[in-house]
């Protein structure tokens, strides 16, 4: 048996349904004004793709995560809280949450904390990391729907396992790059794949 496993998996877009959230409480709030259907999400910035469509739709969609309890009432991805909670429980395995908070911080990092705990339970907080730049965290595995993750570590120790979502599955990836399609593909493969 070789060293521990320690895998980082995301919050936003992995475990929690940010992009559905998102368009619900963004269609209630403003219902006169144009949305873009989940299957013609581009790129990771949702603020990018809505200040496209209209200019002033930049700042509507940033005010609807910035709102008190949208990242609390975020619904779980199908699939998610029931894999890590089977991963926190493997041998030789250590399991990571590592999420970035927005800058507005007023209800973000609390909320992201109360999630964990409500869909996770209390002993899985000790596994938070929040973090703008997940480049200075080590691991073996970061299983992320962000296609590009960069900050001020040039060579991040992990390998970035790309979680499709619907801002992403249109994108042709390096062949290099390995996909989860989902939380029904097989994870334990991959993870299987980095132990020694
Ligand atoms: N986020 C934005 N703007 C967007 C989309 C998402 O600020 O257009 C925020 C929500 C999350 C964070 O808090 O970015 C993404 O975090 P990670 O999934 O990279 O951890």
């Amino acid at each position: 048996s070789g060293k521990r496993l320690r895998v980082l998996v995301d919050m936003d877009g992995v475990l929690a349904d940010f992009e559905g959230g998102f368009l619900k409480k963004y269609r209630a709030r403003y219902p006169d004004d144009p949305h873009i259907p989940l299957e013609d999400r581009r790129g990771f910035w949702v603020s990018t793709q809505y200040g496209q469509l209209r200019s002033d739709l930049c700042e509507k969609a940033i005010s609807i995560w910035q709102s008190k309890d949208f990242f609390i009432e975020l619904e779980p991805l199908p699939g998610g809280v029931e894999a890590l909670k089977e991963m926190a429980k493997m041998d030789e395995t250590d399991v990571f949450l590592c999420t970035s908070p927005i800058k507005h911080y007023e209800h973000c990092p609390y909320e992201k904390y109360a999630w964990v705990e409500k869909h996770l339970g209390h002993d899985f907080l000790e596994q938070v990391i929040l973090t703008r730049d997940k480049t200075v965290i080590t691991g073996d595995l970061l299983i992320d729907d962000k296609p590009d993750i960069l900050g001020v570590e040039p060579e991040p120790s992990w390998e970035h396992i790309l979680f499709t979502a619907c801002h992403n599955k249109h994108l042709a990836v390096s062949p290099a790059q390995r996909r989860l399609l989902s939380w029904a593909d097989d994870w334990r493969a991959v993870l299987d794949s980095k132990r020694q």
